[in-house]
């Protein structure tokens, strides 16, 4: 059978913290979905297409990775894609307050299993936001994300 985990997150956009813990799942599973949830309260910088766009782009180099955008439930993108495991990155005591609660969450919903892996130390400080922030005031955050996403940050942020 086919082992496949589920990298969720809002990725807006994708940043080198994601992509370790990427690249960390795909050596562990035959197939790991990067599925970008989608929250219509929560407005980004990029649209869903433009975030699955670049993850594409700086995740094709894995070869067993696929990118995809759902609106519901993580639990239930797991029942539909037959996905028993959902692989999250720590990066600190502050996420695992909240990380632990939908992990149990989502067990006790479905049965579903939640894996973290520890961040590399190297991005534990490292947040989409925090990345927005930065390069909309001018900082330098080429190493912190894909040249890619420097690239679509660049452009976004210096029209406003
Ligand atoms: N280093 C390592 N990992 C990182 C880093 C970093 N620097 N930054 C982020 N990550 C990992 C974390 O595991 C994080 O959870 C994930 O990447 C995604 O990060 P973001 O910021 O893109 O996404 P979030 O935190 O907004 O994602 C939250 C979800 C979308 C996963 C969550 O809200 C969800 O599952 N929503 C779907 C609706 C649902 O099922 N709700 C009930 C939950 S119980």
């Amino acid at each position: 059978p086919v082992r496949r985990a589920v990298c969720p997150g809002s990725y807006d956009p994708i940043t080198n913290g994601h992509l370790d813990i990427i690249g960390r799942a795909s050596k562990l599973y035959d197939v790991v979905h990067v599925t970008v949830m989608i929250n219509k309260s929560k407005q980004g910088v990029f649209t869903v297409d433009e975030r699955i766009d670049l993850i594409r782009q700086v995740t094709a180099h894995y070869g067993n990775v696929e990118v995809e955008a759902f609106h519901g439930l993580l639990v239930d993108y797991c029942k539909q894609r037959d996905i028993p495991a959902i692989v999250k990155g720590l990066r600190a005591v502050s996420d695992f307050d909240y990380e632990l609660q939908m992990a149990q969450m989502n067990n006790g919903l479905s049965g579903v299993e939640t894996l973290f892996v520890p961040t590399n130390p190297t991005y534990s400080f490292l947040s989409s936001s925090l990345v927005k922030e930065v390069a909309a005031w001018g900082g330098d955050v080429s190493h912190l994300v894909p040249p890619q996403v420097l690239t679509a940050l660049n452009e976004r942020l210096s029209r406003k």
